[in-house]
């Protein structure tokens, strides 16, 4: 039987609480902040609002299954239970689109061109989390264990997440040309850098069981999703909302 060590446990343990305690304070900060935005921006909002329910619900239920998988037997914790992803992936498949679609509020795109960079970005949001779903059925040292399956769906999900990649790119440099003249100009720019670094947190986390150390492996994956899970929800979410509130001031906007 797997085991880890006490701490391993814990810290796990205590950056999921750390995860949903982040979406927690997060959704009230979107609610409560949504009225510095114009109208035309709030949408942005209302979708980061979706995604910390959302997170929220699963980040608890993935700490609850965490401690249930464990019992702790002569010093040590050993997996007595089930633990998998599988929860956060379906997480993903709800805000991996919202998180996209949202930003083309704040940009400004518009009209047929909204309609497409929103049908490609759930198109390729979709198609990435449901390959790398598949894919994390077959993760070494689990029951359906496939080394080859699991690396072959990983890299069809990786050919999405390039898709991805290149148009996040060029709505940002839309975003940016719109932004020439505004103060929030440099808050913008910070998105791409972190969009970049937060979004591939996951792909490194899908293969931490390369390590070959089952503690290890199940320890980090769960912390790097934790920070990704951060970075790419909640920091990504409070920029947008700064810089949107920016540009409705600019717009002679005051919060009535
Ligand atoms: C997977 C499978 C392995 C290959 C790649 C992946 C990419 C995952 C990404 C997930 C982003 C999730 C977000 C969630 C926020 O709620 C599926 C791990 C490339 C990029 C932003």
């Amino acid at each position: 039987m797997e085991s880890i060590s006490v701490s391993s446990f814990q810290l796990v343990s205590h950056v999921l609480t750390l995860g949903y305690a982040a979406m927690a304070a997060s959704l009230i900060f979107f609610i409560l902040t949504i009225k510095t935005n114009l109208p035309k921006y709030r949408m942005s909002s209302v979708l980061s609002v979706v995604v910390m329910v959302s997170a929220l619900l699963l980040l608890f239920e993935q700490q609850n299954q965490w401690v249930e998988a464990f019992t702790l037997n002569a010093g040590v914790y050993e997996m007595t239970g089930n633990f998998s992803n599988g929860f956060r992936y379906l997480n993903w498949l709800i805000d991996v689109p919202m998180l996209l679609i949202q930003i083309l509020f704040v940009v400004g795109v518009a009209g047929a061109a909204f309609k497409k960079y929103l049908t490609q970005f759930a198109t390729f949001g979709v198609l990435m989390i449901l390959t790398g779903y598949v894919g994390q059925f077959y993760e070494p040292g689990t029951a359906g264990e496939d080394l080859v399956m699991w690396l072959v769906w990983g890299a069809i999900s990786t050919v999405f997440y390039i898709f991805v990649l290149v148009l996040i790119t060029r709505v940002i440099k839309e975003g940016k040309a719109n932004m020439a003249k505004s103060k929030a100009l440099p808050l913008f720019a910070f998105i791409l850098p972190l969009f970049y670094v937060s979004w591939t947190i996951y792909p490194i986390a899908y293969v931490m069981p390369l390590l070959e150390n089952f503690e290890l492996a199940i320890a980090s994956q769960q912390v790097l999703y934790t920070i990704a899970d951060v970075a790419s929800k909640v920091v990504y979410g409070v920029i947008l909302q700064f810089v949107s509130s920016i540009l409705s001031q600019e717009q002679g906007y005051e919060e009535v």
